[in-house]
């Protein structure tokens, strides 16, 4: 068992089909290239020491490359460990040291940071480049490889990737998924989501995180479907190939930077059979606005790093705005009170699944898997929802102190770790504000360790883009003589929402 044998398995038969296509370069890639790259990578891997469950980290720009060597992973056995291209050294460092990977493949520009890193972990790595442009020395080492490899037998639970999410201690955790979570939940969203030949699939989400490497590579590989591949999102250069394709998955930023486009017509998403969104709350209005424009009611459906997909609106029945629709087959969804105890239809309380998609635990974190998973088995996700009289689920906040910005997520804990080590920074708080873009942006309370010393955002600013992704850098800042505290001392968030984090709130 295998994923990559089952997402390879009409890969033969679809033979000189175009697999991907990259409208930016023109470059395209049939089935059997990907195929016959895929084993160059997974030979080379192999002849360079990979044993099955090693880890593999990749922080590499989006591309055919980049998918080629998420399969070479697969089918040599390895353990795929994709890293956002936004990640610092000191967050890079963490997953590192934390997953002791065998193998690194990063941009040219990356190479003196994983050297730097490599000599200060205890199990070092080998080293290869890959950059945007597919030239890289993964590249030229894998050019005179087999192109034909014998797939590695896996278990069910063994390790196909993991993939980092935050924690709301601010220590990201691994989260270990398997080849038959990802199997599974696959196979799922192909029937649940009606996958039919000659779907043409539009891929413009990154690939170092679940909904675009998973959700939308295994969907397209499992049916042999053609994938307009862009290395990032940009609304105007989407609106020429829409009309090519009959999918398109994307977070809720991507529709509202559409609709913003007077270009994007009724007529030019005609040929798209279905939109799907998630990674974040589509807003209702932006729903009903894309239904008025195009006609076509867009699909939301509801996931996790550590689930793969859980919920979703229906391919034929009603899709509810503010809805995420229903638990996937499979896939058990429930809503319990404090108590763990089910609550009843419409009642609000936390969101627990369980099902084949459900992870394995976090990396080396057994105290942490624990705490997050019931005696009865089910995962804590830490959202609050209801589930209506009908069996609509609907996502009604978090319990976990989070914020999710154009689809990525930010652990408060994480941002404010890094502030308070400022000089002249005696504590902060990290909320959420809304932002027209992005749905959610990072907002940072501050009080200084005295109040006439002179902070000025711009130093704040460069030292949080320093050690932490641009998009957990804070974009408002205000300036307080002592953080909002309820009689425990904890510090309320919902406060400075609401004080700091509206719409027209000017500081
Ligand atoms: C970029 N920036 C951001 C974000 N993206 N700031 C806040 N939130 C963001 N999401 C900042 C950069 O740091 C930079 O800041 C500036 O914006 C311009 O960067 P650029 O890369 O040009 O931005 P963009 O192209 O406009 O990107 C916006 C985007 C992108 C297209 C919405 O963030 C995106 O593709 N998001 C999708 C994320 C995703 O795939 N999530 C799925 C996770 P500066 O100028 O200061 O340097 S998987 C998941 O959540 C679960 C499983 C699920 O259910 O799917
Ligand atoms: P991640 O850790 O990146 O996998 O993000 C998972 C979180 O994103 C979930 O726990 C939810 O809070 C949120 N999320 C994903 N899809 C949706 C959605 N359709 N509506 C609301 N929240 C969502």
């Amino acid at each position: 068992m295998n994923l990559y044998q089952a997402l390879s398995e009409k890969f033969s038969q679809a033979g000189d089909r175009v697999a991907l296509r990259m409208p930016e370069t023109g470059l395209k890639w049939t089935f059997n290239d990907l195929a016959e790259r895929a084993a160059q990578y997974a030979s080379l891997l192999t002849e360079q020491g990979l044993e099955p469950g090693d880890r593999v980290a990749v922080q590499v720009e989006k591309g055919a490359e980049a998918l080629a060597i998420y399969l070479g992973v697969l089918q040599s056995g390895g353990t795929y460990l994709p890293m956002n291209t936004a990640y610092t050294k000191s967050e890079l460092k963490y997953f590192v040291e934390n997953a002791e990977p065998a193998f690194v493949v990063c941009s040219s520009k990356q190479v003196e940071t994983f050297s730097e890193i490599n000599q200060q972990v205890t199990a070092g790595f080998k080293l290869y480049t890959l950059d945007e442009d597919s030239v890289g020395s993964i590249c030229d080492a894998a050019d005179s490889m087999p192109k034909v490899f014998t797939t590695v037998e896996r278990g069910e639970n063994d390790l196909a990737a993991i993939l980092y999410t935050s924690g709301t201690t601010g220590r990201p955790k691994g989260a270990m998924i398997s080849h038959s979570n990802l199997l599974s939940n696959g196979r799922v969203l192909l029937d649940y989501w009606g996958w039919k030949e000659g779907d043409v699939l539009l891929h413009a989400l990154p690939i170092f995180h679940v909904h675009g490497l998973f959700v939308a590579c295994s969907c397209a590989l499992l049916n042999a479907s053609e994938m307009i591949f862009y290395s990032k999102f940009d609304a105007n250069k989407v609106l020429e190939e829409l009309p090519n394709a009959t999918v398109m998955m994307g977070v809720p930023t991507f529709y509202t930077r559409l609709l913003a486009e007077k270009g994007f017509t009724k007529e030019l998403a005609a040929n798209v059979r279905l939109f799907i969104s998630g990674s974040a709350p589509l807003l209702e209005e932006t729903f009903e606005e894309f239904e008025q424009r195009t006609g076509k009611a867009i699909l939301e459906r509801y996931g996790m790093t550590e689930t793969g997909m859980n919920t979703s609106n229906p391919l034929d029945g009603k899709r509810i705005a503010g809805t995420v629709g229903f638990p996937l087959p499979g896939t058990e969804v429930r809503i319990m009170d404090g108590d763990n105890n089910p609550l009843a239809a419409g009642e609000v309380g936390s969101l627990q699944v369980k099902g084949p998609n459900v992870f394995q635990g976090y990396w080396r974190m057994p105290e942490k898997t624990a705490e997050e998973f019931t005696d009865d088995g089910f995962f804590i996700t830490g959202d609050l929802g209801k589930i209506d009289d009908q069996g609509y689920v609907s996502i009604v906040g978090r319990s976990k102190d989070l914020i999710i910005s154009g689809g990525y997520n930010i652990y408060p804990k994480e941002v404010e770790m890094v502030l308070n080590d400022i000089e002249h920074i005696d504590e902060s708080a990290v909320f959420a504000f809304e932002h027209p873009d992005f749905g959610e942006g990072v907002a940072a309370a501050i009080v200084k360790t005295d109040l006439m010393v002179d902070v000025r955002d711009e130093q704040i600013i460069e030292i949080c883009k320093g050690n932490l992704a641009g998009f957990k850098v804070p974009r408002r800042i205000v300036y307080l003589a002592e953080l909002p505290r309820n009689t425990m001392g904890k510090v309320q968030k919902n406060v400075l929402r609401d004080l700091y984090g509206q719409k027209g709130y000017q500081s």
